[in-house]
């Protein structure tokens, strides 16, 4: 592979990114743009009755028998749902900053597929590419072409845009379409591997290339009797170029099978659906591209929000979470240490706010981690409860973008990007 001339800059603020997928939905709407799975019809009948949940997508069926996840699943680590499995808050106390692998939550949403790392390729291809007019010219790359490239390593979480769905009922009696997460479809890890951006440049980035598409190997995905594909959604090449990684290590191991082995995409501070496990292809398009994965799914729907919906979501939320069972029993009159972490896709944790009284006084928490983006931070305060009987337990974080997690979250159709500070339930004894 000849070395490529580095590409023209592209804008890369927040505020580009968000007129840009406006743009691209005008363009889209207008017919301008290709829709990859869906069709044009289907997402205007889609847009036309965002309002009523019974049209949306059902979630996918959840596989009997045989488990969809390689790894081990402990009840006393995992939650099971479906093809899924949610990390218990309390088995992370005492983990360290890093989930280790074994505990780390799995969102499937079919199998895992258990792939070989030598009859791996990735392949890039599309309009976003150079080579003639018209000219389909993929790239490959194997699995040690990409380990021969300047690895980086870096610490972020991928967390479901799901995660703690099932706070909207529980505590805001909303229906939600969905996995029923409470707040452990959440972890961090260190992943090493390539930059996409040094992939896609010496794939032969075009100027005209808008947007990049990661395709997995997984099977296709059924939903509601349709066959909606692979698992793929485009990224916005401003973010592609940005801090997107082709990861094949996660805590210093070769990616398990479950997180994606041999390779896949990790998309810092965005929604866990952008980070593609098992990646096979990219697409790289000179026109915006559109998948089921972000105009039918991961975008808000229902009151309070555009009637075409939101724009694609990018950046994750703002919550908080405490390392206990959800009933956890407290001995009156005896002190403990409460833990628990932090964690926002708009940058690094600010302060976090506990209350043991179900929100009439709060304090200040202890932080155990200098705050960055893209991870967590572990806080703690210490707390002697008095008084026998059930109470909550609430934890508040702000974070340096200004953010604060608010007492109610604002609803949407399929229960995404839930940020209320969530109410704990325990026990003094
Ligand atoms: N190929 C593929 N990639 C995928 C998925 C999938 O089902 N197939 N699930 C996505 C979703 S919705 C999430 S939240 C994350 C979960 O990553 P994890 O299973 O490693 O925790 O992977 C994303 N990448
Ligand atoms: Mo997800």
């Amino acid at each position: 592979m000849s070395a490529p001339p580095v590409p023209p800059s592209r804008p890369r603020t927040r505020l580009d990114e968000s007129a840009y997928d406006r743009r691209r939905l005008r363009q889209w709407l207008a017919g301008e743009a290709r829709a990859d799975g869906v069709s044009r019809r289907r997402l205007l009948t889609l847009l036309a009755a965002a309002g009523a949940a019974t049209v949306l997508p059902a979630p996918g069926p959840a596989r009997a028998a045989d488990t969809p996840i390689v790894k081990p699943l402990p009840p006393e680590w995992f939650i099971q749902r479906g093809t899924n499995a949610e990390t218990r808050w309390e088995a992370l106390r005492g983990t360290g900053h890093h989930t280790p692998n074994e505990l780390f939550f799995v969102r499937n949403h079919t199998t895992t597929p258990v792939l070989d790392a030598h009859d791996w390729r990735l392949r890039l291809w599309g309009s976003g590419l150079r080579g003639a007019p018209g000219e389909d010219r993929p790239v490959e790359f194997g699995y040690d072409d990409l380990r021969a490239l300047p690895a980086v390593t870096r610490t972020a979480f991928v967390e479901c845009a799901g995660n703690g769905r099932s706070h909207y009922t529980t505590q805001q009696g909303e229906t939600v379409t969905g996995t029923a997460w409470t707040l452990g479809a959440i972890g961090v890890a260190r992943w090493r591997g390539v930059r996409l951006a040094d992939v896609l440049r010496r794939a032969g980035l075009s100027r005209y290339a808008v947007d990049v598409q990661p395709r997995g190997l997984d099977a296709e995905y059924v939903s509601g009797g349709e066959n909606l594909g692979r698992v793929r959604r485009p990224l916005p090449l401003a973010k592609a170029l940005d801090d997107v990684l082709l990861a094949y290590e996660m805590n210093g191991e070769p990616l398990p099978h479950d997180h994606g082995y041999p390779v896949r995409v990790l998309v810092p501070s965005w929604v866990g659906i952008s980070s593609i496990k098992w990646v096979g292809d990219i697409e790289v398009s000179a026109q915006p591209l559109f998948s089921p994965w972000n105009t039918t799914f991961y975008r808000l729907f229902g009151p309070g929000h555009p009637e075409e919906g939101s724009a694609p979501l990018t950046r994750q939320t703002l919550k908080s979470a405490f390392e206990l069972a959800s009933g956890a029993t407290f001995t009156a009159g005896e002190g403990r240490e409460l833990h628990g972490r932090s964690w926002s896709g708009a940058g690094a944790i600010a302060r976090v706010d506990v209350s043991t009284d179900g929100g009439t006084s709060w304090r200040r928490a202890r932080l155990h981690d200098r705050p960055r983006a893209d991870t967590w931070t572990r806080w703690s305060v210490t707390w002697k409860p008095d008084t026998p009987g059930a109470t909550h337990l609430l934890a508040r974080a702000t974070d340096t973008a200004g953010r604060r997690q608010p007492d109610v979250a604002v609803p949407n159709t399929q229960g995404y990007l839930f940020d209320a500070v969530v109410r704990h339930p325990v026990t003094v004894t």
